[in-house]
């Protein structure tokens, strides 16, 4: 019987004591938890996250795009200018929009006809070449200045050409085609233009052939006031080796020139004429002489 009493109390007492660990249990972990949150909130403070309020809608926020800046371009002062190399070896004369426009002038730019080579350039030898590269005609002229030489009368050493009439060099038609163009004598030969009375010239323009680059012998303009040229001013002469001695004028000054489209303006230096005569001797392709217009711009 008492055995069976202490037995009874062993079982009770084990009983009360694994109760009793329990809720020892239960107590550690309520303590770890606290701990850990003083720990939250005694070293990193959260910030206060508000709520969002049921029924306010919230503005959305607006980024705006980082503005792009524009790269600055740098100036450089005097840029140096590489030149491709060319064997182009004369300086192109300043253009006269460069210059002030002198009083009670205009600048003229005369139509030009289109380019119409054909074929191969021809590689000639040419003495006293003028490489300066052609530019469109233009000149300074007083307001009023026009081509005094359209439609008038053209005269010349031969009567007859072999291709084209000589009124073909004042009809105004100056395209590059196998109708325009006239074909004289030889050698050297000369036409004429009479402007019908006393003029002042400013510039005197020449389309000898378009169709070929070619450049023309001892072109020599001279103006007048008498029809045979007895008295006459030069105002142009590259007749360099004075083969046309002839006309008594010694070696020319001026080059030989390639002639585009771009004709050959020759200044008239404001001289006051009626006649206007245009020599040459052939050209380096032939020994015939051609002419498709002749301007004279004056007043
Ligand atoms: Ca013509
Ligand atoms: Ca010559």
């Amino acid at each position: 019987m008492l055995k069976k009493i202490n037995v009874l109390l062993m079982m009770m007492a084990i009983a009360g004591l694994t109760l009793g660990f329990s809720g020892c249990g239960k107590d550690t972990a309520d303590t770890e938890q606290g701990g850990s949150q003083l720990e939250g909130s005694g070293t990193t403070p959260q910030p206060d996250v508000e709520e969002p309020v049921a029924g306010v809608k919230e503005e959305p926020v607006v980024v705006e795009e980082p503005v792009k800046e524009e790269p600055v371009e740098v100036e450089t002062e005097n840029p140096v200018e590489i030149e491709e190399p060319t064997n182009i070896v004369a300086v192109v004369e300043a253009k006269p929009e460069e210059k002030p426009v002198p009083a009670g002038m205009e600048l003229f730019k005369p139509e030009i006809p289109n380019p119409a080579f054909r074929g191969t350039p021809r590689n000639s030898v040419i003495e006293n070449l003028d490489k300066t590269a052609p530019v469109p005609p233009q000149f300074y002229a007083p307001k009023g200045t026009k081509n005094l030489a359209l439609g008038k009368t053209v005269s010349a050493s031969e009567e007859y050409c072999s291709t084209g009439e000589i009124d073909m060099i004042t009809d105004g038609d100056k395209m590059g085609t196998d109708e325009t163009y006239i074909e004289m004598a030889p050698e050297l030969q000369w036409v004429q233009i009479d402007l019908e009375k006393e003029c002042e010239i400013y510039g005197i323009l020449i389309w000898h052939y378009l169709m070929e680059a070619r450049v023309y012998n001892d072109v020599i303009v001279q103006v007048s006031n008498d029809a045979d040229f007895i008295d006459s001013t030069t105002l142009f002469n590259n007749d360099h080796d004075n083969t046309a001695s002839e006309l008594g004028l010694g070696a020319g000054k001026d080059k030989n020139y390639y002639e585009t489209n771009n004709g050959k303006l020759i200044d008239g230096k404001a001289t006051k004429a009626r006649y206007i005569r245009l020599y040459s001797a052939g050209n380096n392709n032939s020994s015939y002489n051609h002419y498709v217009e002749v301007e004279v711009f004056g007043i």
